[in-house]
């Protein structure tokens, strides 16, 4: 049977951005510094010395973005909204200016008949909050929730999904335990005590939307992939568990289980977070769907030594990273596995990065990243068959942007954005999803 008929008429097709990789505008109309625009000025923090200050400059033209969103046929665009933008500190006053963007971004989605998906902490925390101690401090759990239900205050009515945040394991571990991303810390208790918070947000935070009178989906939308062994070496299957339990359960357990889980706790040890009674009952609420990022495998083995893909003659993307789409069915089958309550499932982000070098008269020939999303998709398929409640599908990403610490220097748009003139030309991976969805719809 053909790929697109394997998906049923209600299923939900996005592209996907996030605040701080497209609009620019950092200091406009109040908004307010994130940690990514101070992390930013940490010298060799990013690969090309360069910021967020213009990025794709959405925020001055939301409406050819929305025009061009509109062109692909997508029924869904998911996008997030900077915490600074409509409140500069993370503390005291909303500035209404912020929301006045986004309510224009929604109300633009609805006239052209899209479902808006909004992403509340796509990672640029207010620095105002950072200098309080940002996620480490318990006090910022319910600075999240009070902007929280600012926002659903404003927008709810037109928000069809809302996520309390996009991958809690990176803003932990890639940004207070590795100091890769902002703000930049490498500690591990305070890592693990901010994703305690980062869960304990997410938790507190669809209480009291709910009890607001939420009309949205309630969400969380987590980075998971498949973690398996390099060997059939015990000592290896015991790394791959491990780091399974780290990077996936770590999440999964508390949201679906109301624990974490004790492999994970014990090689913590002393940098187990602090855990106040209650929390976890809460963190467990039940959510409306589960949101998977998906990007590529890892394999793991017991020496520590990192799996090259690329030297193993492997096919990968332009940031190194394995293509193999059979890891997404892998990962949605285990989670079916693993949680009986499981949510419906939305795949919030799964794209390439591939190198600029196919650009021809006609435009960017992106055979590779039209490879990579048709093989995953029919992997999301191959899920569904298996009977994974599969609700939707959104690729990362609408168009080039700022990729965090490589700067504009990995492209994973499905059109091409020229960082000179800032034009948008849609690559032919763009014309491939609009066919597919074109057929879909049928
Ligand atoms: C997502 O992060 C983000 O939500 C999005 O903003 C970003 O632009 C996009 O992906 C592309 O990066 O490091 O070799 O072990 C994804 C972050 C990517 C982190 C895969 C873990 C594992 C590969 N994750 N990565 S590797």
């Amino acid at each position: 049977m053909s790929l697109h008929r394997q998906f049923p008429p209600d299923f939900v097709w996005g592209v996907a951005t996030s605040s701080f990789q497209i609009e620019g505008a950092a200091f406009e109309d109040g908004k307010g510094e994130s940690i990514w625009d101070r992390f930013c000025k940490q010298p060799g923090a990013i690969a090309d010395a360069s910021n967020g200050h213009v990025a794709c400059d959405h925020f001055h033209r939301l409406d050819e973005d929305l025009d061009l969103i509109a062109s692909l046929g997508v029924n869904a665009y998911r996008f997030s909204i900077a915490w600074p933008r409509v409140q500069a500190n993370g503390y005291g006053e909303f500035n209404p200016k912020g929301l006045d963007f986004y309510e224009r971004l929604v109300d633009g989605l609805k006239r052209r008949g899209i479902q808006a998906w909004a992403t509340l902490n796509h990672w640029d925390l207010p620095q105002g909050l950072q200098d309080r101690g940002g996620w480490n401090d318990r006090d910022t759990v319910h600075r999240f929730v009070d902007y929280a239900r600012h926002v659903q205050a404003r927008l709810g009515d037109r928000i069809a999904g809302l996520t309390t945040h996009n991958e809690p394991w990176v803003v932990a571990t890639l940004g207070n335990e590795q100091g890769i991303f902002a703000p930049g810390i490498k500690d591990r208790k305070i890592a693990t005590q901010v994703s305690h918070h980062l869960l304990l947000s997410h938790g507190l935070a669809m209480q009291a939307l709910r009890a607001d009178g939420a009309k949205s989906q309630l969400g969380i939308v987590l980075n998971l992939s498949s973690w398996v062994p390099a060997t059939a070496m015990p000592a290896d299957i015991a790394a791959a568990r491990l780091a399974d339990a780290h990077g996936r359960r770590w999440y999964t357990d508390p949201l679906f289980k109301g624990s974490y889980p004790e492999d994970a706790l014990a090689d913590l040890g002393a940098d187990a977070p602090v855990v106040q009674a209650g929390d976890m009952e809460v963190i467990a609420q039940p959510m409306d769907y589960l949101g998977v990022n998906y990007y590529t495998r890892a394999v793991m083995s017991a020496s520590g030594e990192a799996w090259n893909a690329k030297a193993r003659g492997l096919p990968v993307s332009d940031m190194d990273w394995e293509i193999y789409p059979q890891g997404l069915t892998d990962l949605l089958v285990g989670l079916k596995n693993d949680y009986a309550n499981l949510a419906p499932v939305y795949i919030t982000e799964n794209g390439g990065a591939f190198p600029d070098n196919q650009i021809q008269a006609g435009g960017v020939q992106d055979d590779d990243r039209i490879d990579y999303l048709r093989t995953h998709i029919a992997a999301v398929a191959s899920a569904m068959q298996q009977g994974v409640p599969m609700a939707g599908y959104m690729v990362w990403s609408l168009m080039d942007n700022f990729e965090w610490a490589s700067g504009y220097l990995k492209r994973f748009g499905i059109v091409h954005v020229d960082y000179d003139t800032l034009a948008r030309t849609p690559k032919a991976s763009a014309d491939w999803y609009r066919q597919f969805l074109r057929d879909w719809r049928g």
